[in-house]
């Protein structure tokens, strides 16, 4: 164990020189290797916190890897090192979507201070909520001021990793119908930046107008955030710039008051709680409580008890003293 913990405090030591390979090599560990993951976790922790964390998310084929790349582009010419995390909770890692993210971040390849990764659920449930906050933290360690967090989707996934950054941006596109219906909701409460990419099409504007509109709902509160809406057409890279500034202006805002350290608060809560379910569950298909399950189940099938009784009990046997 004593080497172990060596090998992964050098490496980490080598992640925090910006060793590519080093955070290529950690960032395996962290998505394959789950009985590390509590090792890795020990070592990061005193090295992170430095990076603004990006979530960007919205339906597949809005444009979302193409305008990470854009970004990617307009946050180099501003000297920053950026991390790149896609998370695809579907495809296999070697699927069409991850491997065309892979091309079209291509260009960036060659930069010392891009990191580009793509991550993939191995089934195991909760599995992206563990490795996704590890993940971040090696790119974070790794001296990334910015980590973006690709996600798909518009649904309760979406906003898991919203709760996971500091600033969530939900891009959309013209031609998606439901799925500006569907973003509606949670506009006001979890989206810090709207996007509306591909503006080279019909649409772009009456998209624009819809969220807008949508917004306009919600009580005006000079406390609070309002998202911009920014319209981008990310193959060419224009309204980009902007999205950088908006990105940039809702960590000031985050920063000048509690908001940066309420969000990091939330997401380490969320984070404990992954984890703690995760091992539940472990602990329930592991063998240490069949027993005690069946016979809770008969006790329930008889009348004997209720199922919350004996879920109750069943948590108290499992990690009680
Ligand atoms: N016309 C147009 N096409 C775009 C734009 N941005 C992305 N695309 C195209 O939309 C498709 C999906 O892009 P991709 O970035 O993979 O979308 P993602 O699934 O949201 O990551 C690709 O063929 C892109 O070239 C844009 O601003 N205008
Ligand atoms: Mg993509």
């Amino acid at each position: 164990v004593a080497r172990r913990t060596d090998d992964l405090d050098e490496l980490v030591r080598r992640v925090r020189t910006g060793d590519a390979r080093a955070v290529g090599r950690l960032l395996s560990l962290v998505e394959n290797d789950s009985w590390q993951l509590r090792d890795i976790a020990v070592a990061l922790a005193p090295f992170s916190g430095a990076a603004h964390v990006v979530g960007l998310t919205g339906p597949p084929g809005v444009g979302k890897s193409t305008l990470t790349g854009a970004l990617i582009t307009v946050l180099r010419e501003r000297g920053q090192r950026i991390g790149v995390l896609a998370v695809d909770p579907t495809s296999p890692v070697s699927g069409g979507a991850l491997l065309g993210d892979r091309i079209r971040m291509e260009q960036h390849t060659t930069d010392t201070n891009v990191f580009v990764r793509s991550l993939a659920t191995r089934g195991q449930l909760g599995g992206l909520a563990a490795a996704v906050p590890q993940a971040v933290r090696v790119l974070d360690a790794a001296g990334c001021d910015v980590v973006v967090v690709e996600t798909v989707g518009v649904g309760q996934a979406e906003l898991q990793i919203a709760a996971l950054a500091d600033t969530a941006v939900l891009v959309l596109a013209p031609g998606l119908g439901d799925g500006v219906q569907a973003a509606k909701a949670g506009i006001a409460e979890i989206v810090d930046v709207l996007v509306v990419n591909k503006d080279d099409r019909d649409g772009a504007a009456q998209v624009a107008r819809d969220l807008r509109a949508a917004q306009s709902l919600t009580r005006v509160d000079e406390r609070r955030w309002r998202a911009p809406i920014v319209r981008t057409t990310a193959t060419t890279g224009a309204g980009v710039t902007a999205v950088a500034d908006a990105i940039a202006q809702h960590h000031d805002w985050l920063a000048s008051g509690e908001g940066l350290a309420q969000r990091r608060l939330a997401r380490a809560a969320g984070e404990i709680e992954a984890i703690a379910l995760v091992q539940l569950r472990a602990r329930l298909a592991a063998g240490t409580t069949p027993d005690l399950l069946d016979a809770a189940a008969r006790r329930v099938q008889t009348g004997e008890t209720d199922p919350y009784s004996a879920a109750a009990d069943l948590l108290d046997t499992a990690f009680g003293g």
